[in-house]
């Protein structure tokens, strides 16, 4: 079976809407057809400012949801980052692998770093592409899923497994990016020219998973839309309508042209007061499934265990080849 890693930050609490659809639901599906790895990356999170407590609890309930969303520990290797301390072995090793300049043109970077100053941009907010560089080779992993934000980040990862196999020795699996085309993108409610995001969105334009349903109803219904009535699939004269579109079509599984076909002659206000309805009954058992996990957290503790086991037998081997290539001293 092919290999997939790929994983999610426990920032912010709750998943939003564009996680789901740009990522985690693929996870859910690749679980049948591959070897699956899924991490709940807090070392990533650290490159921004954390509150312990929060951190801890946060972890918990990504995991959480993941599980709510579908993932089943017995088809796949759910684990936390930080206990596998072979993620920031290696993600070391691959930061001397990397060029200054390199890394400084990552644009998630740039982004990022706009927003926090100077001050407030961490090392390891730079470094962060090498890292997850690091988290994907260590699994060999062929495939990675992810929404488009993260495509740079991914040629980066297959530019370092280059290096490192050419400049040593055959190491790396060249993992591919595995976005799906749909959803690889989804756009603010309130500003349907920017992405969905943790840190950038309004609250009024992002759904929050563990929010309220009714309070998820709500945001759908105030969506900007465009000027004009017909309710038509185009991203680039019509975003705001897309944007619910592709929502809609992603959740129930209905085509966009069907969709289209369907709303003729009718409003953008039937468009929103049906996508409320059918998020609503999608998120709802999402929600319980999740708090389920949530009030069991010896359970979902002993899942994450065994999940790091596992990983950690994986991820072992890749760094002792790592070292053995590169010409470490063996510890023996
Ligand atoms: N709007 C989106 N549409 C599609 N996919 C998205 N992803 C994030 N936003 C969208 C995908 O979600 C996965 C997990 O991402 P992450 O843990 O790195 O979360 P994130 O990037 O921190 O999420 P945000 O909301 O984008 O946070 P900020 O604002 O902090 O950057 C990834 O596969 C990502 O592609």
């Amino acid at each position: 079976r092919p290999r997939v890693l790929s994983g999610i930050q426990p920032t912010a609490g709750s998943f939003h809407l564009g996680n789901y659809l740009g990522a985690v639901r693929q996870w859910v599906a690749l679980q049948d057809t591959h070897d699956a790895f899924y991490s709940v990356v807090d070392l990533h999170a650290i490159t921004v400012a954390q509150d312990p407590e929060e951190l801890r609890a946060n972890c918990r309930l990504a995991a959480a949801q993941l599980l709510g969303a579908g993932l089943d520990p017995d088809r796949c290797t759910l684990f936390v980052q930080s206990h596998v301390p072979e993620h920031a072995q290696l993600g070391w090793v691959m930061g001397c692998i990397t060029g200054f300049g390199e890394a400084a043109r990552m644009t998630q970077f740039k982004d990022k770093s706009a927003r926090h100053g100077t001050e407030g941009t961490t090392v390891g907010l730079f470094t962060y592409p090498v890292l997850q560089a690091a988290d994907i080779l260590l699994y060999q992993a062929d495939a990675v899923p992810v929404g488009e934000d993260q495509r740079q980040h991914l040629e980066l990862t297959r530019d370092l497994a280059n290096r490192f196999n050419s400049r040593y020795a055959p190491t790396f699996t060249l993992p591919d990016a595995y976005i799906v085309k749909e959803t690889a993108k989804i756009y603010d409610l309130q500003d349907p020219t920017i992405k969905m995001s943790k840190s950038a969105s309004s609250p009024k334009g992002i759904v929050s998973l563990m929010d309220e349903p009714r309070v998820s109803a709500k945001k759908i219904k105030s969506a900007v839309t465009d000027t004009g009535t017909e309710i038509r699939y185009d991203p680039e004269a019509k975003p705001g309508v897309s944007n619910l579109l592709s929502i809609y079509s992603a959740i129930t599984g209905t085509a966009i042209g069907e969709l289209e076909l369907s709303y003729e002659g009718k409003g953008y206000g039937a468009l929103k007061t049906d996508l409320a309805e059918v998020l609503v009954d999608w998120v709802t058992p999402f929600r319980q499934r999740t708090q389920e996990y949530l009030g069991d957290p010896e359970t979902l503790d002993a899942v994450l265990a065994k999940g790091a086991e596992k990983a950690r037998a994986v991820a072992a081997e890749t760094l002792a080849t790592v070292y053995e290539n590169i010409g470490f001293l063996s510890a023996k």
